[in-house]
């Protein structure tokens, strides 16, 4: 076929877990919370060590590295018709407080080593292979899930919003970012990271399961065919407040008391949802003052909404909102905020990658899965910019975002395999 060296048969294909774990756990290093949990949030100091360390890595193997305005890296392995849309790959290092290292982690460094094992085995790609570190996928400083690659994928909402959101400590996006060594002005400089339609031929994510079935069903491999739609909403109700001794009770309109309501009421909802596949978390709730003898005077929930159907994730969110109506008007609170932050459509995966990965898993002897993934990515919004399918692999008991995740060197191992023989072979075609 006149390319040099075809990729070699995945059995030379040997994965330096050893080397892939000790970087995990110097990434680890780089948090605000003691081990075992990681605390990495979007351009705080340790962030900012951390892309640093990849960036070294990326370097190391010989990649030609590149950020855009809102610190999306970029490590791009040359190929031998460069002028062709590279194949890309990559994840995120962000953290959620208290959280593992092996989320979006594994996709990032295990993206890296994938690219060393098939130059290791002589191979030479034809597209360019390019792994990208997306900026933040979690939603923890300002509020919105996969910030780079929504921004990538064309966001004018989120670029404009961005303009003007704070974060808890009332620092500007724009500020944060600047302390990180990114210095966006305007909503131009933010929007010029929007990639071009076609600037990817294909996008795969490697990312641990983030849930049980691959290890309690002994299966190696995961292929994802699609990516529930997530939502989330923000919630505010505002009362009188008052001491807690001295109001009576038919006096109070307790904006605690809205929250938890409408928290047992949403879970209602998601339970008749008529589905196993809608789920729904009320994972922030914040009562002000927050002192033990102040009736609350204002309270914000922060909910978390997903189905890999979207008219029935959308009935759960208008029940929502009626709801929240109905239990300010019985409890005399004002219903001060009801926003929707997000509320994305599914994304399914590309039905062709989707076989050049069992193909890969195939020619690894390694056992395999189609499933869907529960959590979001950034390849939900990759989808929007070129054809997308993730690899998952196992994790112990299915646990992520909190300390005790974890992915073996075996399972790491079969999925930068599998990740670097689909990465071949979509680079030759
Ligand atoms: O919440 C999610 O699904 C992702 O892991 N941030
Ligand atoms: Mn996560
Ligand atoms: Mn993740
Ligand atoms: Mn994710």
């Amino acid at each position: 076929s006149g390319y040099p060296n075809e990729p070699s048969t995945p059995s030379f294909l040997s994965v330096d877990v050893e080397t892939l774990q000790v970087q995990i756990d110097e990434l680890s290093s780089f948090s605000d919370t003691p081990a075992p949990s990681v605390t990495r949030i979007l351009y705080t100091d340790k962030d900012v060590l951390a892309r640093n360390y990849v960036k070294q890595i990326m370097t190391n193997s010989g990649l030609s590295v590149r950020e855009d305005a809102v610190g999306n890296i970029f490590g791009r392995w040359q190929g031998y018709e460069a002028g062709l849309a590279p194949v890309s790959t990559g994840s995120h290092i962000d953290a959620i407080p208290y959280s593992g290292k092996y989320d979006g982690v594994v996709g990032v460094l295990g993206a890296l080593e994938a690219i060393n094992i098939l130059k290791r085995s002589g191979f030479e790609p034809n597209r360019s292979i390019e792994v990208i570190l997306f900026t933040s996928e979690e939603p923890t400083r300002f509020g919105i899930g996969c910030l780079g690659s929504r921004l990538l994928s064309g966001s004018e909402k989120l670029a404009s919003t961005l303009m003007n959101t704070v974060d808890a400590h009332n620092i500007s996006f724009l500020d944060a970012a600047k302390s990180a060594g990114y210095d966006m002005d305007s909503k131009q400089d933010i929007s010029s990271v929007f990639l071009k339609k076609g600037t990817y031929s294909a996008f795969l994510e490697l990312h641990i399961e983030q849930g049980p079935l691959l290890e309690s069903e002994g299966v190696s491999i995961g292929i994802v065919t699609a990516i529930a739609a997530p939502a989330s909403i923000n919630v505010g109700f505002e009362g009188n407040g008052g001491h807690a001794g001295a109001v009576l009770m038919p006096n109070r309109n307790d904006a605690g008391l809205a929250a938890a309501e409408l928290a047992l009421e949403f879970e209602k909802h998601v339970l008749q949802s008529g589905s196993i596949d809608t789920v729904g978390t009320v994972g922030i709730m914040e009562l002000h003052p927050g002192a033990i003898n102040s009736i609350p005077s204002k309270s914000h929930l922060e909910i978390d909404t997903r189905d890999i159907d979207e008219e029935r994730r959308n009935k759960v969110i208008e029940k929502l909102h009626e709801s929240a109506i109905k239990i300010a008007q019985r409890r005399q609170v004002k219903l001060s905020e009801f926003k929707i932050v997000n509320q994305d459509p599914p994304a399914l995966s590309e039905v062709s990658i989707i076989s050049a990965m069992e193909n890969a898993a195939m020619v690894s002897n390694l056992s395999y899965k189609f499933m869907i993934s529960r959590a979001y990515h950034d390849s939900l919004f990759m989808s929007r910019v070129c054809p997308m399918a993730m690899i998952f692999i196992p994790c112990y008991k299915g646990y992520s975002h909190k300390p005790e995740e974890y992915a073996s060197r075996d399972d790491m191992a079969n999925g930068v395999k599998v990740l670097a023989i689909t990465l071949a072979k979509l680079s030759r075609e």
